[in-house]
């Protein structure tokens, strides 16, 4: 109902930030690059294996000058995966409670996306590339609801289907991004673009020729490619960076690193105490285990590890604060990172939450600074902020829902829903770029 939607805003709109002066607008006008690093979690980043970074590449822009990491970002994706990261970080809404909502809602909710919203305000080209096909998580749906204007997907790769380009999902990353580099060079600027990698994802299986770094040792199997696939990845993303200085993007792109979702799932405790050297892992641990990268190198800006606390919902509001454009109309979840008034409070689709001070992990309460585990009946200051946080993470993900799931959007005033020109496009056949 649309009186359902009024309330839902009252929400959304008590909760918007003021910009941070400092950081608004520095990438005005510039062209977005969005890399999705498929599976990649934050303890990789400087991580080092036999004696060896694992992510030399990736290492190198976390600490580049121009690059702000997110040392305390999370994933927060639910069932859809992939889906919900992408959901989250183009709409700031949530991924539903169960199923994917991009493969059940995306095709006819209305929607505030990036890709249109960017076109309206800016004039932004938008193109997505992926290296499997393009009905996977109903993608190709989806995207030209958000109003992507192109949508690369395997069928226009060359010699795709080729068993030896192949692993897993999808094109093998290194040769599905050479063409993904060459397309990219051809789109009119400014554009908007993301780009979905594949090669790290479960079971973390290569082919001989492309393992530069032994396997670790905790001897369990689903985890212990991952560092393999992982250095894959990231030589597949210093190939792609060089491609981009060689073809001079890089200076007049924001690049926006991000890490979907987990890589190794909390079934496997002991492998993860071995991997990150402990010998028993606290609820702590295991909170912290579903950090992500979140780095967002502009060119021009002083950048430098931040550790603001948030989540792939936050993603929307602070991308569109560094481009410049306004949020005001927008009906999403997230916080702009950047800005002092943000909450800090990190969602998690099971109800869990991270916060600045505090983590709600199960039924238990800890100190996040420390890890100590405390009762908020026995600690009044500490209940009021619980209390508050609680309530803010359960209406915020029911209120999502309710927008999702009742396509609420609808309601909203025409001029609030970024004009979309792509609903009728054919991404099937419409001609790919030379
Ligand atoms: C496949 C890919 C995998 O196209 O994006 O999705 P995931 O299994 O990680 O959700
Ligand atoms: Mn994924």
């Amino acid at each position: 109902k649309a009186s359902d939607l009024d309330q839902i805003k009252q929400f959304v709109n008590s909760n918007k930030t003021l910009a941070n002066s400092a950081t608004y607008g520095q990438a005005k006008g510039k062209n977005v690059i969005i890399f999705h690093l498929e599976s990649f979690q934050q303890f990789l980043l400087d991580y080092r294996w036999e004696g060896q970074e694992v992510t030399p590449n990736l290492n190198a822009f976390y600490h580049d000058q121009n690059t702000t990491a997110f040392d305390n970002f999370y994933n927060e994706v639910g069932q859809g995966k992939t889906a919900d990261a992408e959901l989250m970080l183009e709409t700031s809404l949530f991924g539903t409670s169960s199923g994917s909502a991009m493969t059940n809602y995306g095709t006819n909710n209305t929607f505030q996306a990036m890709p249109a919203l960017l076109k309206q305000e800016g004039n932004y080209t938008s193109a997505a590339f992926h290296g499997d096909v393009g009905s996977f998580w109903n993608r190709d749906n989806t995207y030209k609801n958000w109003g992507y204007d192109y949508f690369f997907s395997k069928a226009y790769y060359q010699n795709a289907d080729n068993p030896d380009y192949n692993v897993g999902y999808g094109m093998k990353d290194k040769i599905f991004l050479k063409d993904t580099a060459n397309y990219m060079q051809q789109l009119p600027q400014p554009f908007y673009s993301k780009v979905i990698t594949v090669t790290n994802h479960y079971p973390y299986d290569l082919d001989d020729k492309n393992i530069s770094i032994n396997k670790t040792n905790t001897n369990d199997k689903t985890v212990d490619g991952y560092v393999q696939t992982a250095r894959y990845l990231d030589q597949a993303f210093g190939e792609f960076e060089q491609n981009l200085k060689d073809s001079g993007l890089w200076d007049n792109s924001m690049v926006v690193l991000y890490g979907d979702h987990y890589g190794i799932s909390d079934n496997h405790k002991d492998a993860i105490a071995k991997l990150i050297g402990k010998k028993e892992l606290t609820p702590l641990d295991l909170a912290n285990w579903q950090k992500v990268p979140l780095m967002i190198r502009v060119p021009g800006m002083q950048g430098g590890i931040n550790h603001t606390y948030g989540g792939e919902i936050d993603v929307m509001p602070t991308l569109l604060g560094l481009l410049g454009i306004q949020d005001s109309h927008l009906v999403g979840f997230g916080q702009d990172l950047f800005s002092d008034q943000n909450k800090q409070i990190v969602p998690f689709r099971n109800g869990n939450w991270v916060s600045s001070e505090y983590t709600k992990y199960g039924s238990n309460y800890y100190v996040t600074a420390t890890g100590t585990k405390i009762d908020p009946k026995s600690d009044p200051r500490a209940k009021v902020a619980i209390d508050a946080a609680n309530k803010y993470v359960e209406t915020s993900l029911r209120s999502s829902d309710k927008i999702v799931q009742g396509n609420l959007l609808r309601f909203l005033d025409k001029q609030d829903v970024p004009k979309n020109k792509t609903k009728d496009l054919s991404y099937k056949k419409s001609v790919g770029m030379k």
